[in-house]
């Protein structure tokens, strides 16, 4: 992780420039919105001390109204959200695919600001809902702004944008009563989804832990569709685009995500905020499929077909840059909540495919800032605007901030010297790519994307041991919220489509048989075709199983802003606590030190340590980590504390790294962990031992390691 300030400030300070940033000074008064100075702010005209208020009070009517319109719409989709800023660097050149100006130059810096948001929920819901996460990425290029609007998942649930408004129909809340809120798991969406075999794929991805990341920081984010990359030359390449969290790509566990819904709903937006205010500042890397032009028919899926990836085995992921937040924003509403994203802001070099979902997303999102920011002018925001400027003859409407100077706003024009003028004089401008399109109109399913549950498979046999049983449990789990059990009986059929151990399992828990169904339905026939030309198929993947797909996999080296908890009552052993801290520490941990009181926490030798949080206020399920430090009398205090042995059963339960030193190991005995085994072995648990002596280094393994899901098969914890 770089831990530098920036090193785009010239960059990052031209954004900043563009905003309008009101700080206050102790010289300012108060004014109204039309600058004059208010002298009271606590009370309304009256007529008289007790008398009726006066409807001339002009200045608590402007306030007033200010107030009753400060909310706007929500996005219909992805309302829950955060943000931040940073700055994009590119590696190699990409000349030879691209002639987009910030894939080609390496010394420039591109600003960029990033959205992370659930789908489902309404903007003040859970950030843990099983949910997919949009990452949504502008650039604020030299050429304009480039976004890539995308997923923290590579595929999606429907092929075509007229599914859309029903997809999210049915996720939402149920329309007769609003539940449930930000959740998957109810009748309306199993509904739709036992009826559209072709989210099968997509529908492995959000009942595996991907669904609920320990992180923004440590998920990956994908363009989804096949786009286009087209060169000086006017060649091009279809591509994909990838995010690869320099952290890894971790998760949660489902009970865990649960409980902190409770604890900390605002649990991923609070810890990008405190990673980047303390200067740990988030890094993915850029990463890109490339594939000829001539290869786009060579694969046994069709590449516009968005609930399809490409494997990696297939084709190589190659990295071309680096992407760091390093700035939080000044202003949520302003920033986080004004942002508007679109895939349709393109720069020359990147475009489109035929991609049926993609081109319908093309006219939503401009349609829907329009509803959600009130006005044409919503690029006007100061989080919208280019850096570079903008001349065209677009005038007027509401709330427009340019001030357009001289009489001319058309073109043609001589009044104007012809300005301003098309950039293909110049060859700069932005030209779609030359595709030959001779064709009927119809209104079709290509019959290349009948292949429903080939990659579903794929997905599924990919997957570590511990990864299938997390996804065998959240069906259970979300089919169980179902009530209608003609429901649940189609959706266990489709899955004996992807896998009949898994659709078995699933069954079996919902009292119920998994019956392969005769025909495979789909509901995304054509209106005047025959229903059995499009029968939903498995085409078997090339690849049987790609690395790339489970967790199992990805970076495990590093603790780097891990949250460690250190349990601790009056009469620790200090040495014990210190050398840990200052061990976890180095290796760019965080430690919080949780008392039964806030204020201080005095050691054994009489030293006072500040308390982070008392077992009132905190709860294992906001930390990756327990250690219980060495101390007689702090380890009898513990092992009568019932929140600090919740605390240690939870952690165990969730399969965290659980270090104890000396004396503190009694407490674990107590807990359901029960240290007999010789006091050591299972994983993740460390304790300290005069045979065990490396205890730091074995913790910080631990930690690194993520999670010991393993240990999850071996017993069940009650916590
Ligand atoms: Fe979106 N989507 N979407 N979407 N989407 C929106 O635009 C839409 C799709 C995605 O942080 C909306 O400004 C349609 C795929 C993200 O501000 C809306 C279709 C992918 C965000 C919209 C899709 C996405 C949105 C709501 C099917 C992954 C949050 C607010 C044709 C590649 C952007 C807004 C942010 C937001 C429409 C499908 C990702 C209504 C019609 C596929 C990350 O315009």
């Amino acid at each position: 992780m770089t831990k530098r300030k920036t090193n785009s400030k010239n960059e990052t300070q031209k954004i900043k420039d563009l905003e309008q940033h009101t700080e206050y000074s102790a010289d300012q008064f108060l004014t109204t919105n039309q600058g004059l100075p208010v002298n009271d702010n606590q009370n309304t005209l009256k007529a008289g001390d007790r008398g009726p208020s006066l409807l001339e009070d002009f200045i608590m009517r402007e306030k007033i109204t200010h107030f009753d319109h400060e909310r706007i719409p929500e996005r219909i989709v992805h309302a829950r959200g955060s943000a931040a800023h940073g700055f994009f660097e590119l590696y190699k050149p990409m000349g030879k695919y691209t002639k987009a100006g910030f894939l080609n130059d390496t010394k420039q810096v591109t600003p960029v600001f990033v959205r992370f948001s659930t789908v489902a929920g309404s903007r003040g819901s859970t950030d843990l809902a099983r949910d997919v996460r949009g990452f949504s990425v502008k650039f604020y290029t030299q050429e304009g702004n480039y976004d890539l609007v995308g997923n923290n998942m590579p595929v999606f649930f429907i092929q075509d944008a007229m599914k859309f408004p029903d997809l999210i129909h049915a996720v939402k809340p149920e329309p007769n009563n609003e539940m449930p809120q930000a959740a998957s798991a109810h009748d309306t969406f199993w509904d739709f989804i036992s009826l559209m075999p072709e989210s099968a794929h997509m529908i492995m991805w959000l009942m595996s832990d991907r669904a609920i990341p320990r992180s923004y920081r440590m998920m990956e984010g994908f363009g989804v569709h096949t786009f286009r990359f087209i060169n000086e030359q006017g060649k091009s390449h279809f591509v994909k685009f990838h995010w690869k969290p320099l952290l890894g790509v971790h998760s949660l566990a489902w009970d865990e995500a649960q409980n902190l819904s409770g604890k900390d709903p605002d649990f991923h937006r609070r810890d990008l905020w405190n990673a980047i205010d303390s200067g740990n500042f988030p890094q993915w890397e850029l990463g890109v499929q490339l594939i000829d032009e001539k290869d786009e028919h060579k694969f046994e899926f069709d590449l516009l077909d968005p609930t399809k990836l490409i494997p990696e085995e297939l084709v190589p992921v190659q990295i071309i840059g680096k992407m760091t937040l390093n700035r939080n924003p000044d202003n949520f509403f302003a920033e986080t909540e004004q942002v508007a994203f679109h895939p349709g802001h393109l720069v020359p070099g990147i475009d489109f495919t035929n991609d049926p979902l993609l081109q319908g997303r093309l006219f939503s999102y401009t349609d829907t800032q329009l509803s959600r920011l009130g006005s044409p002018n919503f690029h006007e925001i100061p989080i919208n605007r280019p850096i570079v400027p903008i001349h065209n003859n677009q005038r007027d409407g509401h709330m427009r901030q340019m001030i357009n100077k001289g009489n001319t706003s058309y073109e043609p024009n001589s009044l104007g010297g012809g300005c301003p003028f098309q950039a293909m004089l110049k060859k700069s401008g932005f030209a779609s790519f030359f595709e030959r399109i001779d064709s009927k109109k119809i209104r079709n399913r290509s019959k290349s994307f009948l292949d429903h549950f080939g990659q579903a498979t794929l997905f599924y046999n990919s997957q570590s041991l511990y990864e299938k049983k997390h996804l065998t449990n959240a069906l259970r789990f979300e089919l169980g919220k179902v009530k209608s059990v003609e429901i649940r009986q189609r959706m266990v059929n489709i899955l004996t489509q992807i896998d009949k151990v898994l659709a078995e399992d699933v069954a079996k828990c919902l009292g119920l048989k998994a019956m392969t169904p005769e025909q495979p339905i789909n509901h995304s026939v054509p209106a005047d075709a025959n229903p059995k030309d499009y029968q939903s198929k498995k085409v078997k993947s090339s690849v049987e199983v790609s690395n790339a797909l489970s967790m199992e996999t990805t970076i495990k080296n590093t603790i780097q802003t891990r949250q460690v908890a250190f349990l601790t009552a009056p009469g620790f052993n200090d040495v014990s606590l210190t050398r840990m801290k200052k061990a976890l520490e180095a290796a760019g941990a965080v430690v919080k030190i949780i008392a039964p009181a806030l204020g201080n926490v005095k050691s054994a030798s009489g030293k006072n340590f500040p308390v982070d949080e008392s077992y009132l206020t905190s709860a294992s399920v906001c930390f990756d980590a327990v250690f219980i430090p060495a101390g007689k009398a702090s380890t009898e205090d513990l092992k009568a504390n019932a929140d600090a042995i919740h605390f240690i059963n939870e952690a165990y339960k969730h399969c965290k790294a659980i270090a104890a030193d000396n004396e503190g190991v009694d407490v674990l005995r107590i807990s359901y962990i029960g240290v007999n085994k010789k006091d050591t072995g299972e994983s993740g648990i460390i304790t300290f031992s005069p045979k065990n002596s490396s205890l730091e280094k074995e913790f910080i393994r631990a930690i690194a390691n993520h999670r010991a899901w393993e240990r999850e098969t071996e017993r069940k914890v009650p916590a």
